[in-house]
């Protein structure tokens, strides 16, 4: 269309114009019309819901023009399954995608309003635990950027991870109501929605064909409601989908079949199908038997995989292509119950015989294992299985079957195996073994560091290893550079793009470029302002907050993760309380000041890991009154830790703690967040900081600890915790000082039961690795007296990561599982016309 009008002339779209003019007239008329307020009554939520329907009204062009490319073109599809969708919050990160940030921080200060305000004002879903939640928001993030075909599959939990708050040193969990004032950023799709079965019983009968067939009568059946989020692609116009499934009642079945006449069982029927999704399961890396959850991952599994057959239905594509039109990722064992459902859908509902459908289903899933703690794996009773699925039960005892064959003829007479490697687990209450099922009916099974994936072949899937070598591979994980570096450190950002331009936002290896700084003295200066300030804001935030000051010149040394044992912030603990001691031996001693901060739920129901949040807080009450250790010593926990206080931690750290027992974390990802932001690791050779290592260089890494192959070396041959305390003064010391009630107002029982752990088990070898991470703590102290040195290899931390980027792991998953290819979508530029 020619513009009639003259070139300085500009009219734009109040839904989709980008001038700042357009901008604020458009998010005026949203706090008008959809929050019905004007400036004098607003409240924050009501500029930031308004801000929020602006910025969605920019991106619905992208999103609506992406699907509808998918439609008609209908290319490979990566269908990534997870129980967990650990988000944050959207509205910046759609900004910097939609690369309106400047623009519209502009338009918010010319109407008064500051839009760090009002990003901070978004409700968090935080509809994941920890690393693997968040994992999965990287991946799609990184796969709209790379412009792949995709669409996120999970669960919209009407309660996400709970919030932390702290009452006398211990945790306490509130509701997290995430969805109270309501989430612009989803669409409710009711007349997509979908039914799912649960119970009852099977008939066998026989077809038209003469054929043998199988029905699954469900005692009940639920009603899945797909809410859908637009995930964009940094500056591309491809916006991929995120559906998360909500569980609602059905009318027709339960209220008419079953309870005719009966009211308030009715209701209570409506709201048991509620439930299914009503909260997340707030433990991380240990799993409960409880059949709630069990029915969530089957609930999501069968919505997404109905799902995705209406979608090549409705494509006009044949089901006998399944495998080549999806590629499903399974997210841990927790979707794993998809292959049994996926086997069910092709025989019963749409008529496959048993190898076809076979054939499909190993050729459409592909497993990431993200754990080798063995209360991590889950295993259903039986009983429970059979009773909720008794038809994914008999498909399971067949595929079990048909597969134990196969490991007979290929292993002869090797019945240990047999037993080992069965779907059942029968050695006492009968399991179905979801690890198992997964390796058995997947054709890719992949670790998430390259650490993690040797041990998985040598340890936990060996005999799957054994069985199907070519099935596994290693793929690192990786984190989004768009959220955890231009979003949350712009003054980093700024930084980098000023000295190499802006293309490593999207090619993190450009990174490298910052090598050629290095001797820059002016560079180095600007690197270390930056840093200084960052940690100003995070100590003005502890100041407003806590009313706690810290000192930015102080060492930033911060351990911001899940508490577990095996991460072992008590041995962090020990540190500080060694610290402590050697001050009060000597209060002349000349140390360097640090600022030791925390951060992390523990599981409500891990009394250990709610121990270590209770000893942590006693330490920083005693260190924090004590005048000897005025301008020295700080300790903080910083309650709530989520995403969006994550992203004002990791740019402020000096030190990042990454110090996990080896062989006990999988990969890490936070470590990576960290070092992108220039924080220098001390770390264990566990998960990916090995990698991490390789990358910025063995110098620029401080090293400690015992490797995993010693780990498990010294448990077998009997590691005894009380060698260690009897012979290590300082270590002895720092575990009385703790068993004495020194922390706890003189009761010697608080702790004991970690004092006890430690001493008497010690299944995380803290005391084993003390004095290794003691006398290397000792060399950071040192090192960052030499702040030139510390900002140099700082700088070389940020320029090597660019392997961390989850583009990377997204492009490995793409060439050796998935295979997928991008496709380009075309936006129409109708926005910016006049008629
Ligand atoms: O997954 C992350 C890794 O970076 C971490 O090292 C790993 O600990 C984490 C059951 C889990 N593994 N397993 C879980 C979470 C919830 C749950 O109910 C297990 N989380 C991890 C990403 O690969």
């Amino acid at each position: 269309m020619v513009s009639i009008l003259p070139n300085n002339i500009q009219i734009e779209d109040d839904r989709t114009g980008i001038n700042i003019e357009t901008l604020k007239r458009a998010f005026l008329d949203n706090l008008f019309y959809i929050q019905a307020k004007f400036p004098k009554i607003s409240t924050k939520n009501d500029y930031y819901m308004a801000l929020a329907y602006t910025v969605r009204d920019r991106l619905l062009n992208r999103w609506l023009n992406t699907t509808e490319t998918y439609l008609e073109k209908a290319p490979r599809t990566v269908a990534y399954l997870s129980a967990e969708f650990l988000l944050g919050p959207h509205l910046g990160n759609n900004l910097i995608n939609l690369g309106l940030y400047n623009v519209v921080k502009q338009a918010m200060e010319d109407l008064g309003l500051s839009l760090t305000d009002l990003l901070e004002q978004e409700e968090e879903p935080g509809l994941g635990n920890g690393g693997l939640g968040r994992l999965a928001a990287c991946y799609i993030d990184s796969l709209a950027t790379l412009e792949i075909p995709a669409i996120g599959y999970g669960i919209r939990y009407e309660y996400g991870i709970f919030d932390q708050e702290i009452k006398d040193g211990w945790q306490v969990e509130i509701t997290d109501k995430w969805l109270r004032y309501g989430n612009p950023w989803e669409v409710a799709r009711p007349e997509a929605e979908l039914e799912v079965k649960f119970g009852g019983h099977t008939e066998d009968f026989i077809d038209e064909h003469g054929r043998y067939r199988v029905k699954w009568i469900p005692f009940k059946v639920v009603k899945g409601v797909p809410y859908d989020t637009p995930i964009l692609g940094f500056q591309t116009n491809t916006a991929n989908t995120l559906r998360l499934w909500k569980a609602e009642a059905t009318e027709s079945f339960d209220f008419e079949a079953f309870n005719k006449g009966d009211y308030f069982g009715a209701v209570h029927e409506k709201s048991e199908s509620e439930n299914i999704t009503k909260v997340l399961y707030p433990n991380d890396e240990s799993y409960e038997g409880k059949q709630l959850r069990l029915e969530q991952q089957f609930f999501f599994v069968s919505c997404s995989l109905q799902d995705m057959i209406r979608m090549m239905q409705v494509q006009n594509l044949t089901l006998e292509r399944f495998h080549e039109h999806y590629a499903i990722q399974l997210n841990d064992t927790h979707p794993t119950i998809a292959v049994a459902e996926l086997m069910r859908l092709l025989l019963d509902e749409h008529g496959f015989d048993w190898d076809k459908a076979w054939n499909i289903t190993t050729k459409t899933f592909a497993y990431t294992n993200h754990t080798l703690l063995p209360e991590a794996l889950e295993r259903w009773s039986l009983n429970m299985f059979g009773s909720l699925f008794p038809r994914h039960l008999k498909i399971i005892y067949e595929i079990n079957s048909r597969f134990l064959d196969e490991v007979r003829i290929k292993f002869p007479d090797d019945f240990d195996r047999l037993r080992r490697m069965s779907i059942i687990d029968e050695s006492g209450e009968r399991y179905v073994r979801m690890a198992n099922l997964a390796c058995v009916g997947s054709f890719a099974i992949n670790g998430v560091a390259e650490l993690h994936s040797e041990l998985l072949k040598k340890t936990t899937l060996h005999d799957f290893y054994e069985m199907y070598p070519e099935k596994f591979t290693n793929v690192t994980n990786g984190v989004t550079p768009r959220r955890f570096m231009v979003l949350s450190n712009p003054r980093l950002a700024n930084l980098i793009t000023s000295k190499i331009g802006d293309s490593w936002v999207k090619n993190l290896d450009d990174l490298r470029k910052l090598e050629n700084f290095l001797y820059d003295t002016n560079f180095r200066k600007e690197f270390h302002k930056v840093k200084q300030e960052v940690k100003q804001d995070l100590a003005n935030y502890i100041q407003t907050s806590y009313n706690i000051t810290i000192d930015p010149n102080s060492l930033f040394d911060i351990q911001a993760k899940r508490i577990h044992e095996y991460k072992r912030q008590h041995l962090n603990a020990l540190h500080i309380i060694t610290l402590y001691n050697r001050i009060k031996a000597n209060p002349n001693l000349d140390v360097t000041p640090r600022t030791f901060l925390f951060g992390g739920k523990a599981a409500p129901g891990y009394y250990m890991a709610k121990l270590i949040i209770k000893l942590i807080n006693s330490i920083a009450d005693v260190v924090n009154t004590d005048p000897d250790m005025r301008d020295r010593l700080k300790v903080v926990f910083l309650t709530d830790y989520n995403v969006k206080f994550a992203q004002r931690v990791y740019p402020a750290a000096d030190l990042s703690e990454q110090i996990s027992t080896a062989g006990k974390e999988a990969s890490g990802t936070g470590n990576m967040k960290f070092s992108m932001n220039g924080a220098l690791t001390i770390g264990t050779l566990d998960g990916a900081n090995i990698e991490i290592r390789e990358a910025v260089g063995e110098e620029n890494f401080f090293l400690f600890g015992l490797t995993a192959q010693e780990v498990s070396q010294k448990k077998a041959a009997g590691y005894n915790p009380w060698d260690y305390y009897n012979s290590n003064p300082e270590l002895k010391l720092a575990i009385d000082r703790i068993s004495s009630g020194f922390f706890s107002h003189g009761d010697p029982n608080l702790f004991k039961p970690l004092v006890d752990s430690l001493l008497y088990r010690d299944d995380y070898l803290l005391l084993a690795d003390y004095q290794s991470y003691i006398e290397c703590q000792d060399r950071v102290s040192q090192a960052y007296r030499d702040r030139e040195k510390w900002v140099w290899m700082s700088i070389l931390n940020v320029a090597r990561m660019g392997k961390f980027s989850s583009d990377r792991s997204i492009s490995d998953y793409l060439k050796n599982i998935w295979k997928v290819p991008s496709v380009k979508v075309d936006v129409p530029e109708y926005s910016q016309s006049n008629d």
